[in-house]
């Protein structure tokens, strides 16, 4: 198995409503699927100021008190490993600040029983669930050079 060549993070943010707020990637990798605002981890930054960071450059909110609900390792075919990463998952109900759209995403809410998969990453249907009900969630996804999900395991 290849190394893990990046880190990365994701957070849900939920409301009381119990609704998620994901954002449609507008540019770069992921482009035109939804997903939790989040990103890379930069060199010296723990994973929870990361995805902080990223909240708050994405779609303008102060995300605070942060569940840590575990991790994601994806895994990539040999001419795609630079894509192996593993994701730290979060998750929270306190946030603040005016939601916005910027140039990188769009985020919009979505009712827990109707989240898009078939406009998202193809592993996600195979652990949202227990994300958004607060389960941990530790697994890893083995993927074919079109990003479909060949198998996947629990860690
Ligand atoms: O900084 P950048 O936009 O490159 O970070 C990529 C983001 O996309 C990061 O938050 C992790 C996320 N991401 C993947 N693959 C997958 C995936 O299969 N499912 C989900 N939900 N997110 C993913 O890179």
């Amino acid at each position: 198995m290849s190394a893990i060549n990046k880190i990365t993070t994701l957070c849900y943010i939920l409301n009381d409503q119990s609704q998620v707020l994901l954002i449609m990637k507008k540019r770069g990798f992921g482009i035109g699927k939804y997903n939790g605002p989040g990103g890379k981890v930069k060199a010296d930054e723990e994973p929870k100021a990361a995805v902080i960071r990223e909240v708050k450059e994405e779609i303008g909110l102060d995300a605070a008190d942060l569940v840590e609900l575990g991790f994601i390792e994806f895994y990539f075919p040999e001419e795609k490993k630079d894509w192996n990463q593993k994701c730290f998952i979060y998750s929270t109900k306190n946030f603040s600040g005016a939601l916005c759209e910027s140039e990188e995403c769009r985020p919009q809410w979505f009712a827990m029983d109707r989240i898009p998969y078939d406009q998202m990453w193809d592993d996600d249907k195979y652990w949202y669930p227990d994300a958004l009900a607060g389960r941990a969630v530790k697994k890893r996804f083995y993927f074919d050079g079109e990003g479909k999900v060949l198998r996947f395991e629990d860690i």
